[in-house]
Order: structure tokens, then sequence, then C-alpha cells
């Protein structure tokens, strides 16, 4: 780890610590996300090294954040710690809402149109390796604001663990982005999951106002079913029979474009596509980058 000067942290992910640091051959600034290893001695899981090359591979995407090496080392105590090595990026997606978010100001219908096509064509992308994000939200899209472009990061690693209840730090993981399904505990989850988040994202960047702002899981789901309704059997075949199905009170759907005001038609049409309650019914990433929403984008660009 020589060959790196490291400087502040930048940020935290789901597994681990990351540094802005300066690679001293070439002068350019990278990432290093520290990883701890849970197992206790026998040096790197090939579960995690797995997990590592389906990170490689997926960094081929211009929307995911570019691994550029792994790097094995040995701490003070004499146990392994991994350093990821990837490009660094200057702010994140929930930083870049909050900005706007003091000063009042929205963000360009444009802007969020453009984010939204790479945040899709980044998760397709995934989508089409066999690979779930499973905790998209704004803090894990990272972002250049001179060309504002948008990776998703916090990837695949996830994988090598279970989904963890909370941070290595205890701290508490944010429940705004997750898809119904997941509250409900169910077991099988999809793609779709990751689409549900994409769709609290878009609705966030339209108002820079999170759409589902719940603070435990029960607060989480009272959230959507005030504004999408009361799930029941007819619209979300199977939903009563998910593990932590309760009775509820009853809501009617409310107009999803109350909720996005600024929103035109066809941005609704695609958020409510995003935001249907059956996981069957949900649009596919895939197919979310081929709606009309997106007819007046320049792609050439991306
Ligand atoms: C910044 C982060 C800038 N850059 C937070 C951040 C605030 C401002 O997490 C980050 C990263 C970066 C980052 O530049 N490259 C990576 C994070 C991650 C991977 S991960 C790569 O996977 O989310 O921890």
């Amino acid at each position: 780890m020589d060959a790196f000067k490291k400087l502040e942290k930048v940020g935290e992910g789901t597994y681990g610590k990351v540094y802005r640091a300066i690679e001293k051959a070439t002068g350019k600034t990278v990432a290093l996300k520290k990883t701890r290893l849970h197992e206790d001695d026998e040096g790197v899981p090939p579960t995690t090294l797995r997990e590592v090359s389906i990170l490689r591979m997926l960094s081929r995407d211009p929307h995911v954040v570019r691994l550029l090496d792994v790097k094995q080392a040995q701490n003070k105590e004499g146990k392994t710690v991994l350093y990821l090595v990837f490009e660094y990026m200057d702010t994140d997606l929930k930083k870049f809402i909050k900005s706007h978010c003091h000063t009042g100001e929205n963000i360009l219908a444009k802007t969020v149109k453009s984010l939204m096509y790479q945040l899709c064509k980044g998760v397709a992308f995934c989508h089409a390796h066999g690979v779930l994000h499973r905790d998209l939200k704004p803090h894990n899209l990272l972002m250049d604001r001179q060309t504002m472009s948008l990776k998703i990061a916090d990837l695949g690693l996830a994988r090598a663990f279970t989904l963890p209840i909370k941070k290595y730090t205890h701290e508490i993981l944010t429940l705004w982005y997750r898809a119904p399904e997941v509250l409900l505990g169910a077991t099988h989850y999809s793609t779709a999951v990751d689409v549900w988040s994409v769709g609290c994202i878009f609705a966030e960047l339209v108002t820079t106002h999170a759409l589902f702002p719940g603070d435990s899981e029960l607060q989480q789901l009272l959230h959507i079913f005030r504004l999408l309704g009361t799930p029941n059997e007819k619209v979300w075949p199977g939903v009563s029979s998910l593990v932590n199905w309760h009775e509820y009170p009853q809501w009617s759907p409310l107009s999803l474009s109350s909720a996005v005001p600024k929103l035109d038609k066809d941005g609704v049409d695609l958020l409510s596509q995003m935001l249907q309650y059956d996981p069957s019914k949900r649009i596919s990433a895939k197919k979310a980058m081929e709606h009309p929403y997106f007819d007046e984008l320049d792609k050439s660009n991306l």
C-alpha cells in the first residue's frame, strides 16, 4: 500500500471505509476501500475473490464505478485486509440532491432525465449479468459534477456476505428505497427490488425530498401504502401470504402526480411502472430505458 498516499476519508460503504488517495507513480486520484474480512485466519475467502471478479466484470460498464485493482495487505495484527482500488468520483447523489434541497432550487428536468437514464442503464447491465444490487440509494450513486455522469457503487461485494441488518459501524441502514416485497419478508426476490429503488430515487430527484422516508419497517410500509394504497390480493396476488403480512389500515391510492407535481406525464407514467406493487408487473430496467420519457434525451454522449 506504499504505492498510495492515503488522504481523507470520503465515505463509508456497507463493508468498509473509503478514502481518497493519490497513486504515487502516476499522481492519479483514486478511491481506496478497505475491506475487513470476517473470516479469522486463512487470508481472503474464495467467495470474496469471486465477488471481486464480478465487480471487475461489472465495472466494464460506464455506469458502474470502475474497479482498478485489488491489493491484499497485512495489518499490524497480521490479519489480512483487502484494499479495493477504484476510480475516484467527486460526489454522490445524496450530496448532490442535498445541495439543491438546501438552496430550494429544483434539479433541472433534463438533468433528472439524464441521471435517470444512466441509472437505468447501469442497473440493466447489472441485471443482464445476474447481479442484484439490493441496496440502491442516492448515497451509493457516485457523480462527477463536471460531466454529470453517474455510476453505481457499493455493489457486488455484498453478495460475498449475508445482507447486513446494520452496517459494521452499527449505523442503521436506510429503509427508504426498500421494495415492499423485501419489507414484507419475501425470501425469493428478484431484479424488481432494484427497480423499486430506482423509482424512489427518480421521485427524490424531481422533488429533492425522499418519497417514502420511513424510520422503521412498519413506518416504511405505511408511507408506501398511504400513497399507493394498501395492497391486496387483487393488485398483488400472493401478498397476504408473505411472512410479515398483517392487517393494515386501508388506504386508497392517491394520484402519483400529487407526489411529484413537477414531473411531466411521461415521467409520471414511467414512475408508476417502477412502483408497481406486484414485482412481476414492475417494469424492467431495460424496458425503462425505452420508455417515451427518455425520447427527448440526447443519448449520443452517454
Ligand atoms: C466520494 C464518496 C466523494 N467518492 C463520498 C464516495 C463523498 C464524496 O464514496 C466516493 C467513491 C469514489 C467510492 O470516488 N470511488 C468509490 C465509493 C465506493 C466505491 S463504495 C468507489 O463501493 O460505495 O464504497
